[in-house]
């Protein structure tokens, strides 16, 4: 057995701090990982945009949103990105068939797109037949053709302008109706736009073909707003077809300098002989064999099909109901985008088609070609009659006056048969007797048969 050993205070006391030297250096070990966990996690976090997200599910009746989630993806439809689909509805019924049909077929991905539909001074049953086609889809057994939300709002603006072809296209009716439906538009994304909304897309029923996969062609160009290429068929007698929307444009020299001579409220609106401002269209520039990713930075754009990121709304673009840069309307709405530094543009070669509706004009050869048309039958059908009466009475003996006519001649006329000569060589030697009793004063005409040869 070894001695007794009875630690002294002073080896108590180094003892203690030998131990405690001892944990602290495995504390800061651990204080260490600890550290550089938390770290990688909040680096990891901050790379994929997940910082502290509060929960508010104990509180009642409560929302939170992350508004940096809605930004708007070129590849939306992977991400679950919500689309607010607005629709403006103006004396419509007669088109709705047509525009469900479209959207029926649309690929977006239904459940992700929720619809609002503005109607405002309709004179027809724009409302009823909206609802029929609202309940039939939104029933439909396959469930991935229902849409998302629905929403619904009506309020009359007071529009003047009738809704014919060329009531709404006349010069003098564009100023006011731009402003009109600059308001309605307004109404519309401002009382249905949510924060879950990454994209806001704008239709005008009265397109009539389009490709099923508009959203995704138009969200995947990434862009803050874009417009497609709009054109119309026409009737065969208006040469086939034609560039429908000239609201979508690149702002020209021409264009500054006319607004320049403006007054501060006049509005240009493009494609009139009133306003030249030389500017390239968006529609003139296609060409039906071009690639339709080609892009075209745009200053105005039209309104007939629009996807906007959400955000462009929501840090406070809107559709100028007023003059803005001598412009209201879409045309305005893709300026002030344009001066808020987003990016605006359109697909020359990418076209979708806008209903043919026949101008005033248009109508008025149409009624005079359908009168043609009843004209000429009924000369064909009298025609028909007189030839008849004609073939009946008389008889026609044209074709036998022709054979007779060569039998009769071909006996007669010996011109051709028979080559005449007359000989004169013996004229010379002629003795000239003068006639005697009653003929005794006649004498011989002057003849001389060298003359005129
Ligand atoms: N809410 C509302 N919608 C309108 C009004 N005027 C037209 N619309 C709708 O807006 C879209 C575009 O209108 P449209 O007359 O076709 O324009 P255009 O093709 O440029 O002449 C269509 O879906 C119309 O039904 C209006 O005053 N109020
Ligand atoms: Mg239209």
């Amino acid at each position: 057995m070894g001695p007794y050993y009875k630690p002294s205070p002073q080896n108590e006391f180094l003892n203690k701090l030998r131990s405690i030297a001892q944990n602290k250096y495995s504390i800061s070990i651990i204080g260490i990982v600890i550290t550089i966990v938390l770290l990688t996690n909040f680096i990891i976090q901050i790379v994929l945009g997940q910082l502290y997200i509060p929960n508010f599910s104990s509180v009642p009746n409560t929302d939170f949103f992350d508004l940096r989630s809605f930004e708007g993806l070129p590849d939306g439809w992977q991400h679950e990105e919500r689309v607010l689909f607005c629709v403006p509805l103006r004396d419509a019924a007669a088109h709705l068939p047509m525009f469900f049909g479209h959207m029926k077929n649309l690929s977006y991905p239904h459940n992700l797109i929720d619809l609002s539909f503005l109607v405002s001074d309709s004179t027809d049953d724009t409302m009823g037949v909206l609802k029929t086609h609202l309940k039939e889809i939104q029933n439909d057994p396959i469930k991935s053709n229902r849409f998302g939300e629905i929403e619904i709002f009506e309020k009359d603006f007071g529009q003047a302008i009738g809704q014919g072809f060329s009531d709404r296209h006349g010069f003098e009716a564009q100023g006011p109706r731009r402003k009109l439906m600059a308001r309605a538009r307004n109404w519309l994304w401002t009382v249905s736009i949510k924060p879950y909304h990454s994209w806001v897309y704008w239709r005008d029923a009265d397109v009539e073909t389009v490709p099923k996969t508009i959203i995704e062609d138009l969200m995947h160009h990434g862009k803050d707003v874009i417009v497609p290429n709009v054109w119309r068929p026409l009737p065969d007698w208006l040469g086939n077809q034609q560039p429908y929307d000239l609201n979508s444009w690149q702002e020209s020299e021409g264009g500054l300098q006319l607004a320049k001579t403006l007054g501060e409220d006049a509005v240009i609106v493009e494609g009139y002989v009133e306003y030249a401002t030389w500017r390239p269209h968006l529609a003139y520039l296609r060409d039906p064999y071009g690639d339709e990713e080609v892009e075209m930075d745009l200053d105005g754009i039209g309104g007939v099909s629009i996807l906007s990121r959400a955000k462009v709304f929501r840090s406070g673009a809107n559709f100028p109901a007023f003059s803005f840069e001598k412009h209201a309307e879409t045309e305005a709405f893709g300026k002030l985008c344009k001066r808020m530094g987003y990016s605006v543009v359109g697909l020359p070669h990418y076209v979708i088609w806008h209903i043919y509706e026949p101008s005033s004009d248009d109508l008025k050869h149409m009624e005079w070609m359908a009168k043609e048309e009843a004209r000429q039958i009924e000369e064909s059908k009298l025609k028909q009659f007189y030839d008849k009466v004609w073939s009946e009475g008389f008889e026609d003996v044209r074709d036998d006056w022709e054979n007779d006519r060569i039998n009769i001649f071909k006996n007669t006329d010996t011109n051709k048969l028979k080559n005449v000569k007359v000989d004169w060589s013996d004229s010379d030697n002629f003795q000239y007797k003068p006639p005697l009793g009653k003929d005794k004063d006649k004498v011989l005409a002057a003849f001389d048969p060298q003359e005129g040869k």
